[in-house]
């Protein structure tokens, strides 16, 4: 007789880590509380998975307390009933799970902004050192898919904080930690424990293992005090990898020229640092770093120019879902038209303004950059509070459509327009990826169908 084993949720994760138990002998039931389509519930027949869909609390229970493993999906809350219901000792991330069942090398970058950037040019950089390497994880691909149907040697996983929460036994080789910025605050009790959770990442390390470390980050660096494995730091002008005047370099030698790689905003030099960190140690050697950093890897809705038209450049950044994504990308830019709000995450869109102010203060144009903004979706009120109360015009869109136009009319030939929310997609959009779609399609259909010169490869604002 097979044993029990219940998974909440059944979407990407949800359904991949069925696969995967289902191969193992597991018999498997799920539980969904959203809305289950048709197209779940086939899955679910195909596979031989009961699939219960809003379960009660009572019915919920009863599963909880047969399951012999509990296996949660990313993006289930510490507000879930089955923390209550279920034995802790049974209860089992994602990721954990993925982990347990592969002896392959293993590395997890997490981090508030840059992790899947991270993530790619770490996987670039061991494809360039002739390794085969697969990224996986918030990325895209659930881990737990590729250690059971994929034929990589070694993984790159991105890890959030949702999964590092429940973590108990994940052990990376190299574990990376790029910064803390405040984000999801909807969902974790406070900046403690977001951070508390992320630090998990070194929590089971030993000497054996690898902790990449942001030197520039105190908090990153108050955790990292506390790690077990052999510590290397990055930054972007302090660390063991770090610019130094124009040249990116390790303790193992020079890596390349700043000037060399696609962008170097201060954040693509922080990212270009931690990737080599995390790379170097992997094995892979200065010369792999620079050979995959020069030629940088393909980033859609980070700052990715969708088109011009009449002297104005726009950009999709619909992946900034942070307020501190949204200032790294603002700064990159001499005068911007802000396109920004989204599903609250419970952040403070004041940070960007205060930041720009910061950076006043310290001789650069702060709140000069800005042009205009446009505020959007359900946290709009939000977006105009913050920008009105520094003497930013700011006006209110009802659709993307009606943003589109609204920030046409603010921009000035020279100016671009960013469409960098600082807040989730989920009320207009199913996806950050949908939301930056959208803008791109109203954007290129307002300048007649001319694309921008971003799609035969990158460029990028300063
Ligand atoms: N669900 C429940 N109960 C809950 C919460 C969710 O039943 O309390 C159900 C939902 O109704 C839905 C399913 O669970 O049917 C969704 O599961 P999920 O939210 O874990 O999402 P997946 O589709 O499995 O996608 C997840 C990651 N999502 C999250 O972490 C929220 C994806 O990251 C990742 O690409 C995918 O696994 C494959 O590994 C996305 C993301 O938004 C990009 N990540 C967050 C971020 O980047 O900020 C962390």
């Amino acid at each position: 007789m097979s044993r029990p084993a219940l998974v909440i949720g059944f979407a990407v994760t949800g359904q991949a880590a069925a696969r995967a138990l289902l191969s193992q002998g597991w018999r498997v039931t799920a539980v969904d509380d959203g809305e289950v389509s048709v197209k779940m519930e086939r899955t679910a027949e195909e596979l031989g998975v009961e699939l219960v869909a809003r379960p009660s609390r009572a019915r919920l229970a009863e599963l909880a307390t047969r399951a012999e493993l509990v296996v949660l999906s990313p993006g289930v809350p510490p507000s879930h009933p089955v923390f209550a219901l279920a034995d802790p000792a049974k209860i089992v991330a994602e990721v954990e799970l993925a982990f347990s069942l592969t002896d392959r090398p293993v590395l997890a970058i997490t981090g508030t902004n840059g992790k899947t950037t991270v993530t790619s040019l770490v996987t670039a950089i061991l494809e360039a050192s002739g390794r085969k390497p697969e990224a996986v994880g918030n990325i895209g691909r659930p881990f737990i898919e590729a250690v059971t149907a994929g034929s990589a040697s070694l993984f790159v996983v991105e890890v959030s904080s949702f999964q590092l929460a429940w973590t108990k036994t994940f052990r990376p080789a190299v574990s990376c930690w790029l910064n803390l910025a405040a984000d999801h605050l909807d969902w974790h009790a406070g900046m403690e424990e977001y951070a508390e959770a992320k630090g998990r990442i070194w929590a089971n390390q030993g000497p054996d293992e690898v902790a990449v470390a942001n030197a520039e980050d105190p908090v990153v660096m108050a955790h990292a005090a506390r790690a077990r494995a052999r510590l290397v730091t990055f930054g972007r002008v302090v660390g063991e990898v770090r610019r130094q005047g124009d040249l990116l370099v390790s303790l193992a030698g020079e890596i390349c020229r700043v000037d060399e790689l696609p962008r170097s905003l201060p954040h693509d030099v922080a990212n270009a640092a931690a990737a080599s960190a995390v790379a170097l140690s992997a094995g892979a050697s200065p010369a792999d770093c620079g050979a995959a950093l020069r030629a940088g890897v393909p980033m859609r809705h980070r700052i990715e120019l969708v088109a011009e038209q009449d002297g104005v450049f726009w950009y999709d950044d619909s992946k900034a879902t942070t307020p501190s994504a949204v200032l790294a990308a603002l700064v990159g830019f001499e005068r911007a038209v802000l396109i920004a709000g989204g599903r609250s995450k419970g952040l403070d869109f004041g940070a960007i303004v205060s930041g720009l102010e910061a950076e006043r203060s310290a001789g650069g144009p702060g709140l000069g950059r800005l042009a205009g903004v446009v505020a959007i979706g359900e946290s709009a009120g939000e977006v105009v509070g913050a920008f009105s109360r520094a003497g930013i015009a700011v006006v209110r869109a009802a659709s993307m459509a009606e943003a589109v136009e609204a920030a046409a009319a603010f921009a000035e030939p020279g100016a671009s327009v960013l469409l960098s929310p600082g807040a989730a997609s989920f009320d207009w959009y199913r996806n950050y990826g949908e939301r930056g779609d959208d803008f791109a399609r109203l954007v290129r259909r307002r300048a007649g169908g001319r694309p921008g010169s971003a799609e035969g490869g990158a460029r990028w604002p300063s």
